[in-house]
């Protein structure tokens, strides 16, 4: 399974350059804005300026009165048609838009549509709305205070702030392990709120044909068929009458995964109009409305021994949700994976405890880039295990390397329940600490340490939980979530795959292409991959959670081989030979001992097609259909070591080196997975160093450009060092486990860990993120502060 980078092969897996980037090159995508059909309106929408204010009026009849404006939808207008709040994927409604008084700055409040986007926006300034501004909660730490305002007076005997209490493992067990330890190390962290930020905005199309009944959605969406299903359910639009098309999108990570209220309005405001409505949001509607990340204050302690091993840890979490708890949360587990945090370590024992509460903020969640929360989780155990070290005075790879899981350990069940397929963890950091020269790296920083330099090396090993969801895991989101598949090869041999999952930059045009390819024998050019659009593929729950290749990949696998199995029986009345005594070399089926015998793919694929007398109870053509319910999660893992330098002067953290080894089992394209590493690599920089969203105690967002939030670029990164292990999942059809989100989610404590290592000569042991160098040089003056909240 081993192919030289650099040499495209197009029988298969191998390091093929991207399909796809033939027209994203020449500017031939097309994305939701590209979008126009004849009679188009263009909606715009009106954002609260408060962070919590009851509404005490709406007027809107001047902006009615603008000449070019169509309609003007509130909250009154969607109350008549019962659509004024949304169900939230996490047991929770929001408001589309706001009615009795808005909760964030940003908060949805009124929807324009005019002739042209200019006019829309130029209305908007005509509504009048008069705010009536209530005291605010920005600060997690105060929701629950006696005297905090309540902010979600619209659920019934909502008397607090409150959202959910959780927990996960074994508190009794935890205790009792904590009791006998012979060292506990506790540390708070915070992971403060993020935003996905990809570089195309959320938007829609919608055009609601009032002949046909038939409603037809072009959006930014990592997920058509959950929101097809979505509209119909919450709409009461019969599900058939419904077409949801994501074209090309420009970036997720997870921000395109909900259905926020400019897709709601811009589908009411077609119905009411019979016209098409296009709502494409700005840059600061982005990142002031739509999804977030993180935002977990987390308590840590771990346990072990004296000389190092470790026998468990514990969290108690607060979990800032915003204002509606808006976000792919899973019901049961409202903190998502967070309980994967014995990370990839032999524990005992672990126990977790999470509280959700509201704040005056956007609707908080899990997705960035995040595996559900698993994020958080591998960030908690990585500085864990550093503050462990520091505390034993033992060097961070020996301790790691002494509690990794070992691979007759796999499956391994964790302290928490999870069942991890497969690992060879010490291989793999082994092969980091090669690549960086881990020694001669220790040498060099004693050296510069002697001579007052700031050097650091951070480790981080994180093992991930991706490709939801098997149905041992269905209690998790309440409904299965098997993906279809359908392959149909064409009389000359040319392929069509349909597949669920969406595509946002991963290059699926291409993978999926050459798993057919592996699997069939024909060239990956000779299949045209079909997705994004509900009423050409199959059901699937779409794409997040990196679970498009466990799951979807998997599918497609399986209905390749159903295909060949199908060619066989074909084969086999060419041949006029058994099909049992047919073997299968790559592309062709041929009787078993005269490899000459043999006919092709293509062959075959013409023959399917009516010019052979096929055998009784033998179908025709070349098309299978499939619906694959993975058994398992897949665990991908990896070792990345991250060396610094910083200026004990100015703060400034400079990333020199960042090695990253990743298993994610068997590698379609080699060379697509190290450009889904090297993004969440950059994402890992971002947050460790420079993203936040932060509040001031009004409730005003400081982040809402990327004046302020700040995203890295190659000016921060430094040239990346990849390296790979392949230890192949035992339940997947091809061995492959999902591998989008590993570099986001492993990579931030490694940076963070190399700051802090820098930081030693200075007695710190923790700083939060992000590491910014004002916050760095004031950590070294003893007075760290928090970013998520206005510095006065
Ligand atoms: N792949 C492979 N071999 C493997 C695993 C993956 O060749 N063993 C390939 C896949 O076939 C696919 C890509 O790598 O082309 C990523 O695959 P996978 O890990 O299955 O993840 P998904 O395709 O499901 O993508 C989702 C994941 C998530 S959840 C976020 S968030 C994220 C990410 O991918 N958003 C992205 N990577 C992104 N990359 C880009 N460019 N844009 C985004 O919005
Ligand atoms: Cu958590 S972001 Mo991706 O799963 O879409």
């Amino acid at each position: 399974m081993t192919h030289t980078a650099g040499t495209p092969r197009h029988h298969g897996f191998g390091p093929m350059r991207r399909k796809e980037d033939a027209r994203f090159i020449r500017g031939r995508g097309k994305y939701v804005d590209d979008i126009k059909l004849p009679g188009m309106l263009h909606g715009a929408i009106l954002h609260s300026p408060h962070a919590h204010a009851r509404i005490r009026s709406i007027d809107v009849g001047a902006a009615e009165a603008h000449p070019k404006v169509k309609a003007v939808i509130t909250g009154e207008t969607l109350e008549a048609m019962n659509l004024a709040w949304m169900p939230t994927l996490s047991n929770d409604v929001q408001a589309v838009l706001a009615t009795d008084k808005v909760r964030f700055q940003g908060q949805e409040v009124a929807f324009v549509i005019a002739e042209d986007h200019y006019s829309a926006r130029d209305a908007l300034e005509l509504i009048d709305v008069d705010y009536d501004p209530l005291p605010v909660v920005s600060d997690a730490r105060t929701a629950m205070d006696e005297d905090a305002p309540v902010i979600r007076d619209d659920l019934e005997g909502r008397k607090d702030n409150h959202i959910f209490d959780w927990e996960a493992g074994d508190r009794a067990r935890t205790e009792e392990v904590f009791a006998v330890a012979d060292v506990v190390v506790s540390q708070d962290m915070l992971y403060p709120r993020v935003h996905p930020a990809p570089l195309e905005t959320c938007g829609i199309v919608a055009d609601m044909d009032k002949v046909t009944g038939k409603l037809t959605v072009w959006a930014t969406t990592q997920a058509p068929h959950a929101h097809r299903t979505l509209y119909a359910l919450v709409a009461g639009l019969p599900e058939h009458k419904i077409r949801v098309i994501s074209p090309d999108i420009g970036g997720g990570f997870g921000n395109k995964v909900g259905i926020y209220p400019g897709y709601v309005c811009s589908i009411v405001g077609s119905i009411l109009t019979g016209r098409p409505v296009k709502w494409v949001e700005d840059r600061s509607e982005n990142l002031m409305t739509t999804s977030f990340a993180r935002d977990y204050h987390m308590s840590g302690s771990i346990a072990a021994t004296r000389d190092g091993k470790v026998l468990g840890v514990r969290v108690k979490t607060l979990a800032d949700h915003g204002a509606f708890n808006g976000s792919a949360q899973p019901t049961k587990f409202p903190a998502g994976f967070f309980h994967v945090f014995t990370g990839s370590y032999d524990m005992q024992a672990a126990h977790c405890e999470v509280t959700g509460v509201y704040t005056n903020k956007a609707p908080g969640g899990v997705a960035y880039a995040c595996s559900f929360r698993i994020t958080e989780a591998v960030y908690l155990v990585e500085r864990l295990m550093d503050l462990l070290a520091a505390e034993l005075d033992v060097d961070p790879a020996e301790l790691r390397m002494k509690n990794l899981l070992q691979p007759e350990q796999f499956p391994y069940t964790c302290a928490t329940g999870w069942e991890y397929d497969s690992g060879d963890y010490a291989t793999t950091l082994r092969l980091a600490l090669e690549m960086a020269g881990y020694e001669a790296l220790r040498k060099e920083q004693a050296e510069k340490r002697a001579r007052g330099e700031l050097m650091g090396i951070g480790i981080s090993f994180f093992t991930e939980a991706v490709g939801a969801g098997p149905r041992k895991h269905m209690d998790i989101l309440g409904f299965g979530m098997a993906d279809g598949a359908e392959l149909r090869v064409h009389p000359t041999g040319k392929a069509v795959l349909r597949i669920s999952v969406q595509t946002q930059g991963q290059g699926h045009e291409t993978t999926f292409a050459q798993i057919v390819a592996e699997e069939l024998g024909i060239p990956a050019d000779d299949v045209e991959v079909v997705h994004g659009d509900t009423d050409q593929t199959p059901f699937g729950l779409g794409t997040y959670g990196s679970r498009s290749t466990p799951v979807s990949g998997a599918a497609t696998a399986v209905v390749t081989r159903k295909v060949r199995e199908r060619a066989r029986l074909v084969a086999g009345a060419m041949l006029e030979a058994d099909p049992g005594d047919l073997e299968w070399s790559e592309g062709r089926w041929f009787v078993r001992g005269d490899p000459n015998s043999g006919v092709t793919i293509q062959e075959i694929a013409m023959a399917a097609h009516g010019s052979v007398e096929l055998p009784e109870g033998v179908e025709g053509h070349l098309d299978a259909t499939t619906v694959y319910n993975p058994p398992n999660l897949t665990y991908p893992y990896g070792a990345y070591i991250c060396v610094v330098d910083v200026d004990a002067g100015t703060g400034k953290v400079s990333v020199r080196r960042i090695i990253a080894v990743d298993d994610c089992g068997v590698r379609i394209n080699p060379m697509i997975v190290e450009g889904q590493v090297h993004g969440g690599l950059a994402d890992g920089i971002g947050m460790a160093l420079m993203q936040v969203m932060a509040f001031d105690e009004d409730g005003n967002h400081l982040g809402a450009s990327f004046m302020d939030y700040l995203l890295p670029t190659s000016m921060e990164c430094p040239s990346w060092e990849l390296g790979a292990t392949v230890t192949p999942s035992p339940h997947h059809p091809l061995g492959a486990k999902g591998v989008g989100e590993s570099a986001t989610v492993g990579s931030p404590p490694a940076v963070v860990n190399a700051v802090v290592d820098a930081l030693k000569p200075y007695g710190v042991r923790h700083a939060d993120i992000p590491l910014t160098p004002a916050n760095v040089w004031r950590t070294l003056q003893g007075r760290p502060f928090r970013t998520d909240l206005a510095i006065t």
